[in-house]
Parts: structure tokens; C-alpha cells; sequence
């Protein structure tokens, strides 16, 4: 079965997590992914959190699977002329340098487009236009200015940054479909053209249920906020809301047996309206089905922290796996607290590709996180990240054409520095 990016061509030129969440996508996918790194030295993360000594670091190889990498110094002149070339053979370029730092190597989106008007050029910024353009930023910079640590946390604490990625990863997933509607837009205009993705803008979209609520309390009080059933009022901005649903059924992380020595003896329960008699059978108030003060789910309102602590009163006496199979068996929404050891032990999860073992030739094997887009006719596998510079010689000849003699020319010249030493020893 082909690849469903087969033929696609990506010059990627990204760095840290939210470019390399991208072009990872598109190499799933099947795209040649040509990453482009300083020679000597490579994306950061090859060398940040280090668990084995000159080893690359897990921080690069699970965001650089299925990839060739290139060293390139993009300042050096024959550099700059092997950049060019490869300008003219891909599909698309993606960067998420600091604000200016692509035009400063001489890459300007004219220059680009006037080069190859095929080519797509995607970038990922911390900021759109406007007042900080010009700012580098990280991940919990983007969830701070994207509007998700104003909302998350408990109301009484400090603003919280939470640990999925969506300022990095999030972006990268925006940025990756920006990439493909191009493609597609270039099979009918026959034109490139740039895809802007700015990390504020991409937490904001992940965010939007939060702005909802901000108008929402504009007309007043918001009723499934446990702070509505506390009767504290609200101020002029969304609060942040604990573990309360964000949607229109009410729902609380409760513990379960043995939450005193396990962190994660936790399920998150959704009272939804569907199924409240259920849920009232189960927890052993069969009179609430039908008592005025909480047979509807307007009713319920005001009292959510009174039915959540009898419901939890419940759920203490069970722990989260087997709360989980009673309440599956009436349909009842809710989700066990996973830790990252019980997800990386699940078998299910492997054998769908989503949790895959990975071997590198320096690491050894280690765990990664698959494919999570499965498309039916089109396989993702994932093979290991590359050493840097590993495909220097076969890119400067199969993709460029340059003879033996041109490419011991650009190594001699310092632009491409050396072959990296584990593979120099073989
Ligand atoms: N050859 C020569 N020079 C190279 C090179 C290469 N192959 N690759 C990069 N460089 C140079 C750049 O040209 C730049 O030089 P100048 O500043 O002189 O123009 C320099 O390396 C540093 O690049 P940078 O500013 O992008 O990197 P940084 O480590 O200082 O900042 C980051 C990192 C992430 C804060 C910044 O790139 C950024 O804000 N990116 C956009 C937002 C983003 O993606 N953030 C998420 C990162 S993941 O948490």
C-alpha cells in the first residue's frame, strides 16, 4: 500500500518540539522529510535531558522518527548553495526559527517563491502580528498567552501550565494541516504559498470553550462551575474551573480505593443527564431519580458538590478499574487516571501502534508514541530518528545529483562539517 504522502518532498528545517511535531506527521505519512541541522552541533534537543552520555537525548529521537538528517551550515556560502539546491527540489520548507532569523540566512519568502513558485514555505511562530512578533517563545509562554494557565488550575490557586504540549505539539498538528490544505491547493493553482501558524493563535483554538464561557458571563453566573455551588461569585474574567467538565455535563476527578498511597487512584466522572438513573442506582440514592432537588440536571446545579461527594463516597469503595467496568456497563462516561507507567505498560496501545518500540543504533530500544491518525488504506510505521548528519553523502548525490568529487568539495569546505563519530568507528 503507498504512503498517503508519497512523493511529497519536505525540507525541514525546524528545531526543540513544535516544527519537529510537524514534519514527524508528515514523514508518518510518508513524506521525505530532509532534516536540515548545524553540523557539529544538530537540533538542541539531541543534547538536552540527557538519561544516557552522548546519546541522543529522548527529546529528539521521539520527535524525529522517520526522517534523514543533513548538516548544513546555513551561513556558510557553499551552504547556502546547497540550501538553494534543495530549495529547488522540495515541496515544501518548514521552519520555526526566531522571528527574522530565516530572512537573516537569506531566505526570503520572495526569494523562495520566485526560486521554486511550487514551493510551500510553513513557519511557526510564538506570536502573530501585533505587539509581539518579534518574541521567542516556549511552550508554557504559548499556554500562558493562548489563554489555557488563565483557566487551568484550582480558582483559589496561581494560574497552572498543564502537561500536554499544546503550544508545541498543538501547533505542529495546526501547522501540518496548513501544510497539506496547501498541497491540495497547489494541485489546481499550481502554486506554493506561506502557512503562518502562530503558537498564541493555536492554544487559543484548543482553548475556545473558554472564551465561550467568557461571554456566557456576560448574561451571568456560570451555573456548572463548583464555585456557582459554592455561591462564590464571579468576577469579570473566566476562573479557573479545577477539574470541573468544560462541557455541558457536569463531571469531577474523584478518588477511588487506594487514591491514599497511589496518585492515581483517580477516575474522572461525567453525570451525564442520559444516564442519571443509573448513576443513582448505583451509587445507592435511588430517591434522587425522581426528587425535584435532582431529578433534572437544572436542578442539580447548585447542589454538584454535594452529589459529586456522595458519588465519590462511592467510588472510594472501588478502585478505578473496576469503578470503571460498573460504569461502563450502563454507559455512563468516565475515565480512569492513567499514569505514564500504566499507559506505557498498555497492551492495547501497542497493538494499535499508538505506544511503539523503537531501536536505535546508539540507544538501544525505547518506548515512543506512535501514529495517533490512522488512515485505513494508507500504513504508518515508525522507524528511528536520525544520527545527525547520517544521510549528508546520499542526499548531496540521490537527490541533488552531485558527484563524489562536488560532494568531498562541500565537505572540504567546511559546510557541512563531519560525519558524526559513532558512524565514522563502523
Ligand atoms: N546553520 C547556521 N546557523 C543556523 C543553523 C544552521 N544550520 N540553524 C540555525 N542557525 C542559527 C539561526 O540562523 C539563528 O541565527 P541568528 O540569530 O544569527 O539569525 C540561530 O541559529 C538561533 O536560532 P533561533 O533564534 O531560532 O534559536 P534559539 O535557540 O535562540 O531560540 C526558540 C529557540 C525556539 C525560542 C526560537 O527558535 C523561536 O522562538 N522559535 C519560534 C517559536 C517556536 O517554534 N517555539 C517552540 C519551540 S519548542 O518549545
Amino acid at each position: 500500500m503507498a504512503k498517503a504522502l508519497e512523493g511529497v518532498r519536505i525540507l525541514d528545517f525546524t528545531h526543540v518540539q513544535s516544527g519537529p511535531t510537524c514534519t514527524q506527521l508528515l514523514a508518518w505519512f510518508g513524506a521525505d522529510v530532509i532534516k536540515v541541522e548545524r553540523p557539529g552541533a544538530g537540533d538542541a534537543t539531541r543534547q538536552q535531558l540527557l538519561d544516557i552520555p552522548d546519546v541522543d537525548g529522548l527529546y529528539f529521537t521521539m520527535l524525529n522518527h522517520n526522517k534523514r538528517s543533513m548538516t548544513i551550515d546555513s551561513k556558510h556560502p557553499k551552504g547556502k548553495e546547497v540550501l538553494w539546491r534543495l530549495i529547488k527540489e522540495c515541496d515544501v520548507l518548514v521552519e520555526n526559527f526566531a522571528p527574522g532569523a530565516l530572512a537573516r540566512m537569506g531566505l526570503t519568502w520572495e526569494k523562495i517563491h520566485e526560486a521554486n513558485p511550487r514551493m510551500i514555505l510553513a513557519s511557526v511562530k510564538g506570536f502573530g502580528p501585533g505587539r509581539y512578533e518579534d518574541c521567542k517563545v516556549y511552550e508554557n509562554v504559548a499556554q500562558c498567552a493562548g489563554g489555557s494557565a488563565s483557566t487551568t488550575g484550582f480558582r483559589d490557586g496561581i494560574p497552572m501550565v498543564t502537561g500536554a504540549q499544546i503550544g508545541d505539539s498543538g501547533t505542529g498538528l495546526h501547522l501540518a494541516l496548513g501544510i497539506v490544505t496547501a498541497l491540495y491547493h497547489r494541485t489546481h493553482s499550481g502554486l506554493g504559498q506561506k502557512v503562518d501558524c502562530a503558537m498564541q493563535d493555536s492554544v487559543l483554538n484548543l482553548c475556545r470553550v473558554k472564551l465561550r464561557d467568557q461571554q456566557r458571563l456576560a448574561h451571568g453566573p456560570l451555573h456548572e462551575y463548583s464555585q456557582f455551588g459554592e455561591g462564590i461569585p464571579f468576577g469579570d474574567a473566566v476562573p479557573r474551573a479545577g477539574n470541573d467538565s468544560g462541557g455541558g455535563q457536569p463531571g469531577r476527578i474523584l478518588k477511588c480505593k487506594g487514591h491514599e498511597h497511589d496518585p492515581n487512584a483517580y477516575i474522572y466522572f461525567i453525570t451525564q443527564a442520559a444516564v442519571w438513573g443509573p448513576i443513582c442506582d448505583i451509587i445507592g440514592e435511588p430517591g434522587w431519580k425522581t426528587d425535584p432537588g435532582y431529578a433534572t440536571p437544572k436542578a442539580r446545579l447548585p447542589h454538584l458538590n454535594e452529589i459529586f461527594t456522595r458519588i465519590e463516597a462511592w467510588t472510594m469503595t472501588k478502585t478505578k478499574f473496576e469503578a470503571m467496568d460498573i460504569l461502563n456497563e450502563f454507559d455512563i462516561p468516565c475515565g480512569p487516571i492513567l499514569s505514564m507507567k500504566e499507559i506505557a505498560e498498555d497492551e492495547a496501545l501497542r497493538a494499535t501502534g499508538t505506544i511503539v518500540e523503537v531501536d536505535h543504533p546508539t540507544r538501544g530500544k525505547y518506548l515512543s508514541v506512535g501514529n495517533p491518525i490512522k488512515l485505513s488504506a494508507s500504513p504508518s510505521d515508525v522507524t528511528r530518528s536520525p544520527l545527525l548528519g547520517e544521510h549528508n553523502d546520499e542526499i548531496l548525490r540521490d537527490v541533488l545529483g552531485y558527484s563524489q568529487d562536488e560532494i568531498a568539495e562541500i565537505a572540504d569546505s567546511g559546510a557541512i562539517g563531519a560525519v558524526p563519530t559513532k558512524m565514522a568507528a563502523e
